[in-house]
């Protein structure tokens, strides 16, 4: 994997109009704020496992940030004969999913997370997530973020998944932000896309795999600079309260 780019370094060929300072912020969740990526690998792994399919983290990559129903397709795509029933595939998936999910606790903040939250928070930057998933709520619960954002949708509220910009846009509405003041936080190729389709500064966060497209990448949401939205870097280690 190339080395993901220092913090502020643009993509020249995504270096649009819109520049900072930028008023909102949109956060995907798995794979950004929790590291819940993780489990819907394992959770997919158990199934594919089952029904005979070769599936491995690799492959795993396509499945971030695509919807329930989509991942199980993608797992699937090879097999000669199909399962099925898909519908109750990939209810077992989310049963084992949500079972994993039960035992979150605030500690399963992705480093940074907390930091970057508090910041944004006290710099009156408004906050929202944009989730494909539709457990997205009980993952904020879990984690002690459900009151953290001013707007939340998840993968009941939207018609078109990410790579269609849906999702973002919706969340803007809600935030009363236009495209060009918002900045996503993403993870997955399929939620870059849908960054810029929606006119939006992309930041990936790419461990693992390039994400092409980003116009920022960083290794963790501890990377990402406040100068994005106008705010001057700080101390935190004196701050302890939740966002
Ligand atoms: P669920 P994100 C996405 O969440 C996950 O990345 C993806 O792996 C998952 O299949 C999708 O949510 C749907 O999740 O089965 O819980 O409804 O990354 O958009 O926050
Ligand atoms: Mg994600």
């Amino acid at each position: 994997m190339k080395p993901p780019a220092q913090p502020w370094s643009v993509a020249s060929e995504n270096a649009g109009a819109s520049r900072p300072p930028y008023a909102a912020v949109i956060f995907d969740l798995d794979g950004v704020l929790v590291d819940t990526a993780e489990y819907h690998y394992l959770a997919w792994k158990r199934i594919a496992d089952e029904i005979g399919v070769p599936f491995d983290r690799r492959k795993n990559e396509r499945l971030r940030g695509v919807p329930r129903g989509r991942s199980l397709e993608i797992l699937i795509e090879d097999m000669p004969r199909p399962p099925a029933d898909l519908e109750t595939l990939a209810e077992r998936k989310n049963r084992w999913y949500v079972e994993m999910i039960g035992r979150l606790t605030p500690a399963d903040l992705l480093p940074g997370a907390e930091r970057l939250l508090l910041a944004l928070k006290r710099g009156k930057i408004r906050m929202a997530v944009g989730s494909s998933s539709k457990n997205a709520r009980a993952v904020l619960e879990r984690v002690g973020l459900a009151n953290a954002f001013d707007a939340i949708v998840d993968g009941y509220g939207f018609e078109r998944a990410k790579p269609a910009p849906d999702i973002f846009l919706n969340a803007a509405q809600l935030l009363d932000a236009t495209p060009a003041q918002c900045v996503v936080v993403e993870d997955a190729s399929a939620g870059i896309q849908a960054a810029k389709a929606a006119g939006m500064f992309a930041v990936g966060v790419a461990r693992d795999e390039p994400l092409p497209g980003a116009d920022l990448l960083v290794r963790s949401v501890a990377e990402i600079p406040l100068s994005l939205w106008g705010l001057p870097e700080e101390d935190h280690s004196s701050h302890r309260e939740r966002p």
